[in-house]
């Protein structure tokens, strides 16, 4: 609103001093009540604001906002992320590439926002994607392989991204099977792969990644406080997220390129070099039930094998999976 961008220039105005209470009233024209609520609305969009009584207000930090042309500048991809559709806040940008998808996008086409209110997992589930603190990115690619194939590209995305949190963090996370990827057992990045597909040809595929990246302990609602963490909690301190998704898509599309000329074998290799679950004794709870044996490896086709303790070899297509203890 207006009367944000003026509370926003005065502050800015003020270098870090403090003003009162009632200056602001009077320069934005509104009471102090308002002055408040409008002091409030900042903090909700990442804003630091110090109170001080009878000093007034100052602001200590900006959030750390990404645009199209912080993604761009200095990109060094052909294709991955040359055509950028942001938005401020979208219920699901795996919605917005779906959409995009079906009215032709090129490959490559990316969709980023600062906030989702209704982003998703799996299954329907939701992915909490809180404004200014995350990256929530939608990666468009029209592979020419069969629908069958396409979990490849979930555990493809997955190499890619632990490689460039590698590159911008210097943070090595691991790969619990299929997309998870943990730092220190907490989950730090979900990835989705939804395709538009017919039987024997896939028209796109969308790879969803979500990056918890700086987000403190007090972003996360408390069914997640203990399953969840940040980049930056791990790392102590914050990360460059406009970097930070350069980094992820340098590495996956050169991920890409190897695979549409190589196939999965090499990918494949770097996937189980990253792999935490593999070799261990797990739980692998799927729609119709749980499972649990020794994860033995993933096929050529990404599909997980396990063998039950009654010694027999199941493959998993699609599984939630839980490292128990190793006897
Ligand atoms: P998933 O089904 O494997 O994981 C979802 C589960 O993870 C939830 O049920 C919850 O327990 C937990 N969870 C939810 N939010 C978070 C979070 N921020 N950090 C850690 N754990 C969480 C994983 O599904 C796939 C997620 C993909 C998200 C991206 S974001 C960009 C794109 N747009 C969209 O709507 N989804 C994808």
């Amino acid at each position: 609103s207006e009367i944000r961008k003026t509370l926003l220039e005065v502050f800015s105005n003020a270098n870090g001093e403090y003003i009162s209470g009632q200056k602001l009233s009077e320069r934005l024209g509104c009471s102090r009540t308002a002055v408040w609520k409008h002091i409030e609305g900042l903090r909700n969009e990442g804003y630091e604001l110090e109170a001080v009584r009878k000093l007034g207000y100052r602001i200590i930090s900006k959030p750390d906002k990404i645009s199209s042309n912080e993604i761009q500048l200095g990109l060094k991809t052909s294709s991955l992320g040359r055509n950028i559709h942001f938005e401020e806040t979208v219920t699901s940008t795996q919605k917005i590439a779906h959409h995009l998808a079906y009215e032709g996008a090129p490959e490559g086409t990316i969709v980023v926002a600062e906030e989702q209110t209704a982003g998703r997992g799996r299954l329907d589930r939701v992915w909490h994607s809180p404004k200014h603190t995350g990256v929530w990115m939608s990666i468009i690619l029209r592979p020419n392989i069969p629908p069958y194939q396409a979990p490849q590209l979930t555990l493809l995305a997955a190499v890619g991204v632990v490689q460039g949190i590698q590159e911008a963090t210097g943070l090595e996370a691991d790969i619990k099977w299929p997309n998870d990827i943990l730092l220190n057992n907490k989950k730090v990045v979900g990835i989705l792969t939804e395709l538009q597909a017919e039987a024997d040809r896939i028209n796109s595929v969308i790879i969803g990644i979500g990056i918890n990246v700086n987000h403190t302990e007090s972003h996360f609602p408390d069914f997640l406080k203990n399953i969840a963490t940040s980049l930056a909690i791990q790392k102590g301190e914050g990360i460059d997220r406009a970097r930070l998704i350069q980094c992820i898509l340098v590495k996956i599309e050169k991920l890409y390129g190897e695979y549409l000329q190589h196939g999965f074998k090499i990918i494949k290799l770097l996937w189980e070099s990253y792999a935490i679950s593999i070799g261990q004794n797990i739980i692998a709870r799927t729609l119709t039930g749980a499972i649990e044996g020794k994860a033995l490896g993933i096929t050529d086709e990404g599909v997980l094998q396990l063998k039950s303790l009654d010694g027999t070899i199941h493959h998993i297509h699609s599984a939630d999976i839980e490292l128990t203890q190793n006897k």
